[in-house]
Parts: structure tokens; sequence; C-alpha cells
């Protein structure tokens, strides 16, 4: 008899306690200026609210993972009850909008623009990069980017935003308008633009060459069929000593990079800007 009793109160506690919070669902990426620069570290602070309101803040923050500068964990609730654990959890499915402020002025970033994103399911996390500024035509190019093209050569065909497009390749440099405003180059230099050398081979190890951006995160990828690609650790030290995933571009400079390849001649690489 007291051991059904037990059992009994074991069963009806949770029941009868009030609601833990849900695991929070983590929004990150990375925040850009109308010209596709990253912000860095104190730049900005990034704002997100829900329909009743701001839910949380947090500061632009390059230590917070490779390639990023925000992370937001937004305090979410399962909604086993009518009533929210606080007053700013979010309900998974909530549309939100995201608000980036520098100095005294607020910015709705370009993916704030349309249709509003909604909030992922409880306790995931999404990749949500902002662009600041206007994106008049909707076609991902800010209209600040998309103007210094048109003024480059007052000649060319270029006179307004509807004549640049994201997949045309306006300097003929074989990247597209779109590639080149995320690597950082040029689309209206035709000598500009994201290239991987392979320099020299020697004793197992290749050293390759491209030129770095400030704030970019480059990552190599390497193949022997052309087909699987898999993420090439590389370091900047002739030995192949500390070698990493990725790297930070801090300037605009040209950077030797060493891979250790092995006997193999036959590996492909290719380089990754974001
Ligand atoms: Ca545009
Ligand atoms: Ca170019």
């Amino acid at each position: 008899m007291k051991i059904s009793l037990l059992l009994l109160m074991t069963l009806a506690a949770p029941i009868a306690k009030a609601f833990p919070p849900a695991p929070h669902h983590t929004l990150y990426g990375v925040v850009k200026n109308e010209q596709g620069m990253p912000l860095s570290s104190g730049d900005a602070i990034v704002i997100l609210s829900g329909p009743d309101g701001e839910v949380i803040r947090g500061p632009v923050d390059t230590s917070v993972g490779s390639g990023l500068n925000y992370a937001l964990r937004v305090p979410t609730d399962g909604a086993r009850t009518s009533k929210l654990y606080t007053a700013t959890a979010m309900l998974p499915a909530s549309p939100f909008t995201i608000r980036v402020v520098i100095g005294n002025q607020s910015y709705l970033p370009i993916q704030m623009q349309g249709a509003l994103p909604v909030l992922g399911e409880i306790a995931g996390s999404t990749r949500l990069n902002l662009t600041l500024g206007v994106d008049s035509d909707g076609d991902g190019l800010p209209d600040s980017w998309e103007k210094d093209l048109i003024d480059f050569d007052p000649n060319d065909d270029l006179g307004s935003l509807a004549d640049v497009k994201p997949g045309d390749d306006s300097d003929g440099d074989g990247m597209s308008n779109l590639s080149e405003y995320i690597a950082g180059t040029y689309a209206f230099d035709r000598s500009d633009s994201l290239k991987l050398e392979v320099k020299k081979i020697t004793e197992g190890m290749a050293r390759l060459e491209f030129v770095t951006i400030p704030g970019r995160t480059y990552r190599i990828k390497s193949s022997r069929d052309f087909e699987t690609w898999q993420d090439q650790p590389f370091s900047t030290q002739a030995t192949g000593k500390d070698a990493a995933a990725h790297l930070l571009g801090d300037q605009v400079t040209s950077l030797n990079v060493y891979v250790e390849v092995g006997e193999s001649r036959d590996t492909f690489f290719k380089l990754h800007v974001e």
C-alpha cells in the first residue's frame, strides 16, 4: 500500500509543478555592412524583437565562432501552459525581427525587409546572416554596393539597379557579381577575384597562395577525385605546424599557406570564403 502511494506521488509531481523553461533557440551568423564587410567586435548591438516587443539583445562579437560575429540565445517556451515562463520567452514559429544598432542609428537588415522569418524549434539553432542597408530591387545585393558598380564606368551599359544582376559577371573575370559581393572582391575589376594558386609542392607539403580581405573567413577543401571534398587543414608556417580549418582575414594581403599532401600528386583544392 505504501509503495503504490509513493508511485502515485512521483507520477503526479511533474504535473503539479510549474513548467520549466525550454532550452534556448540560438540564432547566429554574420552581420555585414552595406558593402558586404563583416562588422567588427563592438561595432553594433543586435536586437531581436518578437510579437510583444524586444526579447533579447547582444553585441557584435567575432569571438562567438569562426566566420561569425553574433549569436543570440533566444529564450523559448514549450507552450504547455497558457502562460509563458517569462514575459519575453518566444514560442517556436513566432515571427521576429532583428535590428542592428550602430551608435544612435538603428538599421533594419535586408533580410528583415520582406516576409519575416519565424523562430525555429526549441533547443535548435538557425544561421541568419544579416546585411545592413537597403535592397530596393530585392536581388540580395544592397543598393549601395550596386551603385558603386554602376558609377564606376559612366560609359558602360549599367545605368540602374535593374541592370546589375547577381548572376552576371560584369568585369568578365569568371566570378558572378553575387560571388564578388560575398568574397569582397571588386566586381568592376577583372584582375581582382577569388583565386587559389598552388605555388609549389616539396616533400609532401604544398604551398598555396590566395589574397585575404579583412573580416572574411577562408577555408580550403581538398579532393582526390573531384567529387568528394573534405575540409583541408592549412598552416601559415612552412613546416605545416599549427594547421587550422579556417583563417580570418585581417588585412588585404597575398597569403602563403601550407598543406600536407603526402605522396599524392593528384590532390585538388578549392577555396571557400564567407
Ligand atoms: Ca539590390
Ligand atoms: Ca572582379
